[in-house]
């Protein structure tokens, strides 16, 4: 068993679980503004320079899991096609393009923001947006879209599933209680990406 699931990590598919995903054939399409649009295949991906985080996904539905991410950092993925000085946005399709969601490339770009494709040195199954999603640590959960088969640059921002239904598109993570699935304890955190809990001693 995996270790997300192991942990009884919560398994969001607001558009419906697309049932098994094959990595073998698996695509995905950066586009948009860039100068070389480009086909990725899982194998393709896997053969970038590897990026391992040690970080907390965090839902707006307040709970929050941490472990290490392993996957592309954007700034490899993007040297590859090359960006357009005019991106200033990153929009991310899920399997069947119903769930969509973007990001400003300046968060894209940061450290811990990868195109996933592992967890504690796993690949990542369907349930939990394998076998490539966006993990973005900086903002709520619904940011890092699941089972990505299109990165597209933009120069605006656009909203996605969720912020077209009502969440803030800006996505700041909010202080507040959290339940911490690692532990299966309640704690305080700050504003920003959960770096450490408020009530740590
Ligand atoms: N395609 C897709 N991606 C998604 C979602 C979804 O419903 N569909 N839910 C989002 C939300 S709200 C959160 S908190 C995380 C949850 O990730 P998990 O289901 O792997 O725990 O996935 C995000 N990505
Ligand atoms: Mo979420």
């Amino acid at each position: 068993m995996s270790k997300l699931k192991e942990l009884n990590t919560p398994i969001f598919w607001a558009e419906g679980h697309p049932g098994e995903l094959d990595a073998a054939t698996w695509q995905v399409e950066v586009t948009g503004l860039v100068k070389e649009p480009r086909t990725f295949s899982y194998a393709d991906l896997l053969a970038l320079p590897k990026t391992v985080v040690n970080a907390r996904l965090t839902s707006v539905t307040r709970w929050s899991v941490f472990g290490a991410w392993g996957g592309v950092h954007f700034r490899d993925l993007l040297d590859v096609v090359g960006v357009d000085p005019k991106a200033a946005y990153v929009e991310f399709f899920s399997y069947r393009k119903i769930y969509t969601t973007a990001i400003p490339l300046e968060v894209a770009l940061r450290e811990r923001t990868l195109l996933a494709y592992e967890f504690e040195g796993e690949p990542l199954e369907e349930d939990y947006g394998g076998p490539v999603r966006n993990f973005c640590p900086y903002l709520w959960g619904y940011k890092s879209a699941k089972s990505v088969v299109r990165v597209q640059l933009l120069d605006r921002p656009s909203r996605g599933y969720w912020e077209v239904r009502g969440y803030p598109d800006a996505a700041q993570i909010l202080a507040g209680r959290m339940l911490d699935i690692n532990t299966r304890r309640w704690r305080q955190i700050p504003d920003g990406e959960v770096i450490k809990f408020l009530d740590d001693v």
